[in-house]
C-alpha cells in the first residue's frame, strides 16, 4: 500500500483552502483537490506491506508532534505535472526541523533518505493548464497544527483519496 505522513487541516482551514482552490481553478484550470484530501505531505514512503504499515502505524501513535503555528502567505507551483500549491513566502523552520527529524527516524527504520530540499506546500490543484500564480488573491492563513497522521492513498477513477491508518499523540 501506498502510506506517507502528512498533516491535515483543521476543519475551518481546510474551508478557506477549498474556497482558494476553487477561485484559483476558475483562472487557472487543471484539478482541484478535494477539500476532504488537502494536506501537507511531510514524509512520502511509497509501497509498504502490511507488517510495514503496522510497525509504522504503532511508531506514529506514539509521537508527539510539538504543536506550531504554520503561515500560508504565498502561491507557488511545481511545473510538473502542473501543480499549484499554497505555502510560505520562506519554508517554515519548525516544519522543516519536523520533516528533517521524521526522515532521521524514517532512515533508521529503512526508509531510505527523504528529499535534499524541502519545500512545505499544499497542493490546490493538479495539471492546471495555466501555471501562474500573479492575479490569484492574496493570501494570510494560519495553520495551528500539533497532530501528524500515517494515510493511505487508494487511486481511484477521479484521483487519489485517502485513508487515515494512525494519529499521532497529542501533547
Ligand atoms: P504533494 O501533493 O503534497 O506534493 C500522497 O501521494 C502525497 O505524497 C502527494 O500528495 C504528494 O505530495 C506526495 N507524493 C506522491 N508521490 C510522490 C513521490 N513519488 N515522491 C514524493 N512525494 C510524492
Amino acid at each position: 500500500m501506498r502510506l506517507f505522513l502528512a498533516l491535515v487541516p483543521p476543519p475551518a482551514l481546510r474551508r478557506w483552502l477549498g474556497d482558494l482552490a476553487e477561485r484559483a481553478r476558475t483562472r487557472c484550470g487543471g484539478r482541484r483537490v478535494p477539500d476532504d484530501s488537502l494536506h501537507l505531505t511531510l514524509a512520502f514512503l511509497g509501497e509498504v506491506d502490511e507488517a510495514g504499515a503496522d510497525a509504522l502505524a504503532s511508531w506514529v501513535e506514539g509521537l508527539e508532534v510539538a504543536e506550531g503555528e504554520w503561515r500560508l502567505d504565498a502561491w507557488g507551483c511545481f511545473s510538473r505535472p502542473g501543480i499549484l500549491w499554497v505555502g510560505g513566502r520562506t519554508p517554515d523552520r519548525a516544519l522543516v526541523t519536523l520533516q528533517a527529524s521524521l526522515w532521521h527516524e524514517l532512515e533508521a527504520r529503512g526508509f531510505g533518505r527523504g528529499p535534499s530540499h524541502f519545500v512545505p506546500h499544499v497542493t490546490l490543484l493538479r495539471r492546471a493548464r495555466r501555471l501562474e500564480t500573479r492575479g490569484l488573491p492574496p493570501i494570510e492563513l494560519t495553520w495551528r497544527y500539533g497532530r501528524l497522521e500515517l494515510l493511505r492513498s487508494f487511486t481511484e477513477n477521479d484521483g487519489a483519496r485517502y485513508a487515515t491508518l494512525a494519529r499521532s499523540s497529542t501533547a
